[in-house]
């Protein structure tokens, strides 16, 4: 363990996203979205929940900001659900009520010197654009998204100064490739790919319009979330560190090197190219980028957007069915050392989130820099037993991992502009209902009533010494 202080300015946060706290689905105006879609129909999720209510931030979004401000962070993370702004996604219907709600948000949250970090896309595709063209399958979205990206820039971005287009691409890659994610359209081998390469140009177009049409008068910034849990090879054989670094351009690669190096990483781009024609098809099922949208595509994220929760122990191992997973090649288990959350996938190693940055750095030189957009760990509960509010795990969790990414700062050079806690408060953990919660507040989803864990007041006093900067605290 580390004792110090994180750099001057290293700036705290919280953070959630509009779906899994909102509720108020069909309240003022607000169009469904395939999370709607996918939550209502039955089977899709494990404890039979949706969002419709959630934490009802709808309705208590005050109530929510003094938890932030409680917390004594300085920004609050949170996405703009672009159904409530745009209920058919497009732009010749604007939902005005639903622009008032953001911008009493964002005026809360200013008042009360909390800095709104907005991301424009956490997951919830207004339905009409999935059930018109297929939604990020399709270049029909980029438009669309550049409109609404417009109007956010345009209603908000004289208060908002840090934007995020996308959270986490490749798991809303996940919902074309599998069933288990909306929109679960499933279209093993090519559904991720294909995503994928349409997010990577309308992020890019969004990124654009911005520096053009607003950085210029409104002077924020603009960058992506990535989502990348760190893969260490199962033994030191060349073999199995071949297998981790395919893990590693799986996971992140493929939208950070086309963001900071150009196209696709060299080993996806051999390796689904020779798959696919082995598997006799006439065109690879990776696309190809042309010359103009990969230079459109390059340099376009003024920070990194990390999301990191957990390891994984990797193998080689050849696959023959095609799929976004099974073209990796690898075999994934978890180290016996590690101990279980709440999520089966969600391991507790915190060298990982220093690996991560680590490798970020050597492999990407020019990053820039790196905001830490979520970490963070769950538990479940037994909805009969009245909730330990008294969280050991999560508060480990947090001490040890915020260490390690101290670590990669001070050890490693790695250049860490800020850190924000998933979440401030138990909600929506998507295909898990309610059943596993990653709050730094307990919900009570009966009165939702909101009680600080043990580890809102541990992460406060984090906060409060940028650190922990020695035995005594
Ligand atoms: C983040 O995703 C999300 O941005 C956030 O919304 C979410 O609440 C948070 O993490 C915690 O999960 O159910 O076993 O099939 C992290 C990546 C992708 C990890 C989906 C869990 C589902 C695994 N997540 N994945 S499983």
């Amino acid at each position: 363990f580390m004792y110090g202080e994180f750099p001057a300015g290293f700036s705290w946060g919280v953070a959630t996203s509009a779906y899994q706290i909102e509720g108020g689905f069909d309240q003022g105006g607000r169009g469904p979205s395939i999370w709607d879609e996918f939550s209502h129909t039955a089977g899709n999720i494990v404890d039979g929940t949706n969002g419709d209510v959630a934490c009802d931030s709808y309705t208590r979004y005050k109530e929510d900001v003094a938890l932030v401000k409680q917390m004594g962070v300085g920004s609050y993370r949170f996405s703009i659900s672009w159904s409530r702004i745009l209920p058919t996604g497009k732009i010749d219907q604007i939902n005005e009520k639903g622009i008032d709600y953001y911008n009493a948000l964002i005026n809360e949250l200013i008042e009360n010197n909390i800095q709104p970090i907005v991301t424009l896309y956490h997951w919830d595709l207004p339905s009409r654009l999935q059930a018109e063209f297929g939604g990020w399958i399709s270049d029909a979205i980029i438009p669309l998204f550049v409109d609404y990206a417009k109007l956010c820039f345009q209603r908000f971005g004289d208060r908002v100064k840090t934007w995020i287009t996308l959270n986490e691409p490749r798991v809303v890659a996940h919902g074309y490739e599998e069933k288990d994610m909306a929109p679960g359209t499933n279209m093993r081998g090519t559904g991720a790919y294909q995503s994928s390469y349409i997010m990577l140009k309308a992020h890019a177009r969004v990124y654009h319009t911005y520096a053009k049409l607003y950085k210029p008068t409104q002077n924020g910034r603009i960058g992506i979330t990535l989502n990348c849990d760190w893969g260490e090879p199962q033994s030191l054989n060349s073999s199995n560190k071949k297998a981790a670094e395919r893990f590693m351009q799986w996971f992140i690669g493929l939208y950070a090197h086309p963001i900071y190096v150009g196209g696709w990483p060299r080993i996806m781009r051999d390796l689904v190219d020779f798959k696919s024609q082995h598997e006799g098809r006439p065109k690879s099922r990776l696309p190809e980028f042309t010359q103009a949208e990969q230079d459109d595509i390059i340099g376009t994220s003024d920070f990194l957007g990390l999301n990191s929760y957990t390891s994984l122990l990797i193998s080689a191992n050849h696959q023959q069915t095609p799929g976004f997973y099974s073209d990796r090649d690898i075999e994934t288990t978890f180290d016996k050392s590690w101990s279980s959350s709440g999520s089966q996938w969600l391991k507790i190693a915190p060298s990982g989130i220093r690996k991560v940055l680590k490798w970020i750095k050597r492999e990407y030189p020019g990053y820039g820099s790196i905001l830490i957009t979520e970490n963070g760990v769950s538990e479940q509960i037994d909805q009969t037993q009245r909730f330990n509010l008294y969280d050991e795990v999560r508060v480990n969790y947090f001490k040890d991992y915020t260490n390690n990414v101290l670590k990669a700062i001070r050890i490693n050079g790695v250049n860490v502009e800020g850190y924000m806690a998933w979440s401030l408060m138990d909600n929506f953990e998507w295909a898990q209902g309610y059943k596993e919660r990653f709050g730094l507040h307990f919900v009570d989803f009966k009165t939702l009533k909101r009680t600080p864990k043990a580890s809102a007041l541990f992460y406060k006093k984090l906060v409060q010494n940028n650190g922990v900067p020695s035995k005594s605290d």
